[in-house]
Parts: structure tokens; C-alpha cells; sequence
């Protein structure tokens, strides 16, 4: 009997397999990971063949420990890091490591982009501005850059759609994933011609798209060999990273807002007609459930922000995860506003509500009565900040935000998730699986087998509310203190471009 349902997150630190029953019950998860280079300061890479054996390694692993046989799997649902850049030969060789979603080296390649096609046309062709994280300023980036791999180049892929290439010899992306590369009209859902000829990209590079639900592809028997799946297994489109998660959070109807706490911070809402961000600020991408969109602010270093300080201030291990505990009972020795100090986590750059490679992290606001516990816990107050950015943004879009729930490894604090609750000045739920993405492609595939009608009984399944956080009367503090936080970008901006500039000569 096929009842079990596998999904795969290629992640930005490793690949996780999640091996769920249809009836919702987890069976069991394993990760792999991979290590990230930066061969320059703000630059990201990750070699494809890496994200391959982690991937084999943790599917082989949750079947294993599971004891479940390959061919019990009915379908597979992808999901992982957007953006990143995958370039291919004629023979389907990787050509260079791929350029990930936090890379930031194509600054130059987007304004050059967006003064050629203007501004506007492209909101309107893709519904976003081309921001330094997504794909299309990457290959104009390597055209600029490596002319020698540039005319190599036979096949442009996100991601999890190599692993799927590996899994299926079949090219193909889904609507959400392919949303965040420049190249697609997301109204339409279908890439868009407009901006590929004005780029003079070929179509023929990009593989084809599906919905998320959709089968796509099937395991062939290369695929079979390497992971004990059974020939044949029907694979679906899947989704990136952040829509797969809200499938599982069910932030798919409109009225949930969804914040995940991972690497990256993202406040996430449903919306059953497209809509963009005028200013382009919020992403406005296609959902994984069909014929929705979504709307997305996306700050690049969330729980990453936690991770640096747990490596640059805290005790300089990478390793060590037993450290977070330690900075959360110190964050919560200080009071609710760190004794006025301020933290801005802009430590790779920023996407919303700033989109500026050149923004950096700064503690604001430093004095000599401040101790770790202060550093720490304007850290986790800086980020969510941060996400109140965002659903500021989507209020003044219309969104409606009655509930917003919380997940990723942040939200695991009962901390973080006060301070949250205190600065969104709302109470913030939580639900009982950490999973997000990994759960939300296996329902996926689940959908795309019809093991669930649709989208929304495949959550009904899986979502369950673990607990309320409601605010305190820190409210108050929060508000002026977030009144300056929001007053530092636009003082520093400038200086934060100088600053780049002066970096790069000297470093
Ligand atoms: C979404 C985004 C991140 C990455 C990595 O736009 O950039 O969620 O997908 O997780």
C-alpha cells in the first residue's frame, strides 16, 4: 500500500527529508548539510553536486529509519531555497557553483537592468522590482563576468528544481519558485516573454513550470538507483521555500499572516486576486495553492542574526547549539527595550523594507551600562522590528491581519515569540510542528496524487495550534522604541553606500 508521502528541503545550511503518513502523522525526518562559500565578502555559493549526495544521504536516511521501502512512497513534493542560480551545459553539467538567495553581487547588474527596461514595465511584466537576491541580475551578472561560462549555458534551474533534475531527468520549476526570479509574469502565470527579450535570454534555458500541485515529473531510474525510491514515483511541482512553509501553516487563506523565524525573517499573507506592492517593497509572488498569489516581506538575516551573534559575541562556536539557550535566559535578564539600545540586522544587506546590498548591521545606542544580556536581547528585538516593517507594509496594502501565526526555528523561544507578540502588538500563535517547509511539499505531493482534495484538507491534517502568546504592557516601550529604529535607515543610508564603496577598495 503507497501511503506515505516524502518531502524535500533543499535548505540554505543542508537537505532535509521528511517522510510523512497521509493521515498527517510524521514518520520521521533527516538532514544533510552542506557547507556555503563566500569567495567574496557578500557573495554565496553552493556546489549543486553537494546539495545532490546531502539530499540522497537524508532520503536513504528517513526511509532507513522509518523502515519504510522505497516503493511505500506514492509522490514526492520539492521545496527549498529561492532564487539561486543553477547553470547547465548542453549536457546537463553544472557549469559554475550556484549563486544563492543572499548573494548580494549584483547590485550593478540590477540597476542596469532597471534603467534599461524602467521601473514600472517591470513591476508590471513580473510584478516585483529586480532586486540583487533574485536569478535573472545573477545571469546577467555571469554574461558581465565569465563570458566563458555565460556562452555555455544550455539550461537555467532554481535549486530544488537540480535535485529534481537529478531525481527525474526532467527540467521544470513551479509557479511560486519561478515568481522570484525576474523572469516571470506572475500575473499570468508563465514566464514572461516581455522580459526575457528585453534581457535577451532564450526560453529555451528555462525549464517548464507547473502548478506547485501538479505532477511534474516521475523518478527515473538514475533517481531510483541513487535514493531507493521506486521508478516511476510521481514527483509535483512543489514550491520555494516560504510558500511550501505556509501550506503547512495554513497561510494559504486570507486573514492569516503568517512570520517564520528562520535564517531569514518572512511575514507571509494569501491573496485570492494578484496584487502588487506599488512600491515594490513587498514581493508579490504565486501561491502553491492554484490560481493564488501571495505577498511576502522578506528581511535577510532573522535567526541569522541570532547565529552571528552566537558566533562573533557569544562564545565563537558555530557548532555549539546549546548556546542559544544560554543567550535567550541572558536576553530575557535584560528589560523589555535593552536599556534603549537599538539593533539594526541589515547583516547581509536588506530586502524589505529596504531593498539595499549595502546595508549593514549596526547596535545603535551603546553605553557602558550595557552587558551581553543587552547586546543579546537587542537582537532579538532589531528583528522584530524588522517583521513589524513588513506588515505595516501589507496593512497599507489592504491585508487583513486577524491571526498571525508563527513558525521556523525562532519561534521555538518563548522569548522571541513575547517579544513579537509585544512589538506587533498582537497575539501571536504557534503551531505544533516546526516543519514548515518540508511538511508543507510532502502535502503537496499528497495533493498532487488526490491522497487530499486540495490544498486546504491537506493542512487541515497537519496544522494544529501549540499556543497563544498574547501582549504585555511592554506595548508601550516597544512603540517608541521601534519610532527610533524606524528613523535610522533612512540617516544611514548614505553612509552605509560609503561605506561599501570604501570596503571594497580596502578589503
Ligand atoms: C524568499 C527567500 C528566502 C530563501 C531562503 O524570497 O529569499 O526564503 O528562499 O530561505
Amino acid at each position: 500500500m503507497s501511503d506515505y508521502l516524502l518531502g524535500i528541503d533543499l535548505g540554505t545550511s543542508g537537505s532535509k527529508a521528511l517522510l510523512m503518513k497521509d493521515d498527517g502523522s510524521l514518520c520521521g525526518t533527516a538532514t544533510h548539510s552542506y557547507d556555503t562559500q563566500m569567495p567574496r565578502p557578500s557573495w554565496t555559493e553552493q556546489a549543486p553536486e553537494a546539495w545532490w549526495t546531502a539530499t540522497v544521504k537524508s532520503l536513504r536516511a528517513v526511509l532507513d529509519e522509518c523502515g519504510v521501502d522505497g516503493e511505500q512512497v506514492a509522490a514526492v513534493g520539492l521545496t527549498g531555497q529561492m532564487h539561486g542560480l543553477v547553470v547547465l551545459d548542453e549536457e546537463g553539467t553544472v557549469l559554475r557553483p550556484a549563486i544563492l538567495w543572499n548573494d548580494q553581487r549584483t547590485g550593478k547588474q540590477c540597476e542596469a537592468i532597471t534603467e534599461q527596461v524602467g521601473p514600472e514595465r517591470i513591476v508590471e511584466w513580473t510584478g516585483n522590482p529586480v532586486l540583487p537576491g533574485f536569478t535573472a541580475p545573477k545571469i546577467e551578472w555571469i554574461r558581465a563576468h565569465e563570458p566563458e561560462v555565460f556562452e555555455q549555458i544550455a539550461t537555467v534551474l532554481l535549486p530544488k528544481d537540480y535535485v529534481r533534475y537529478r531525481l527525474t531527468d526532467t527540467l521544470a520549476t513551479d509557479v511560486s519558485d519561478a515568481s522570484g526570479t525576474s523572469l516571470f509574469d506572475v500575473e499570468r502565470r508563465q514566464w514572461s516573454e516581455a522580459m526575457l527579450d528585453a534581457l535577451g535570454i532564450p526560453e529555451a534555458w528555462l525549464p517548464q513550470v507547473t502548478e506547485s500541485t501538479a505532477v511534474s515529473a516521475h523518478i527515473h531510474r538514475e533517481g531510483a538507483r541513487a535514493t531507493g525510491l521506486q521508478q516511476g514515483t510521481p514527483v509535483v511541482g512543489g514550491a520555494g521555500d516560504q510558500a511550501a512553509g505556509a501550506v503547512g501553516t495554513g497561510a494559504t487563506q486570507e486573514g492569516i499572516v503568517s512570520i517564520t523565524l528562520g535564517t531569514s525573517g518572512v511575514v507571509f499573507a494569501a491573496s485570492k486576486s494578484y496584487r502588487v506592492d506599488p512600491d515594490g517593497r513587498l514581493h508579490a509572488f504565486c501561491h502553491a495553492v492554484p490560481d493564488t498569489w501571495h505577498l511576502m516581506g522578506v528581511m535577510l538575516s532573522a535567526a541569522g542574526s541570532l547565529q552571528w551573534f552566537r558566533q562573533a559575541v557569544w562564545n565563537g562556536n558555530s557548532d555549539d547549539e546549546a548556546a542559544f539557550d544560554d543567550i535567550l535566559a541572558a536576553a530575557r535578564e535584560a528589560r523589555p527595550g535593552a536599556e534603549g539600545l537599538l539593533f539594526l540586522p541589515y547583516l547581509s544587506g536588506e530586502r524589505t523594507p529596504h531593498a539595499d546590498p549595502h546595508a549593514r548591521g549596526v547596535y545603535f545606542g551603546l553605553h557602558l551600562r550595557h552587558e551581553r544580556c543587552h547586546l543579546a536581547r537587542a537582537v532579538l528585538e532589531g528583528v522584530a522590528f524588522g517583521l513589524r516593517d513588513s506588515l505595516g507594509l501589507m496593512r497599507r496594502l489592504g491585508i487583513r491581519a486577524e491571526e498571525v501565526r508563527v513558525s521556523g526555528g525562532g519561534a521555538q523561544s518563548p522569548l522571541w515569540r513575547q517579544i513579537l507578540a509585544d512589538v506587533l502588538d498582537r497575539p501571536v500563535v504557534h503551531a505544533t510542528t516546526p516543519h514548515g517547509a518540508g511538511l508543507g511539499a510532502a502535502l503537496l505531493a499528497g495533493v498532487g496524487v488526490d491522497l487530499f482534495a486540495d490544498v486546504a484538507e491537506a493542512t487541515s491534517v497537519v496544522y494544529r495550534e501549540a499556543g497563544r502568546t498574547a501582549p504585555t504592557d511592554s506595548v508601550a516601550t516597544y512603540d517608541a522604541m521601534y519610532a527610533r529604529y524606524q528613523a535610522l535607515y533612512p540617516v544611514l543610508r548614505d553612509q552605509f553606500a560609503a561605506l561599501s564603496e570604501t570596503s571594497d577598495r580596502l578589503f
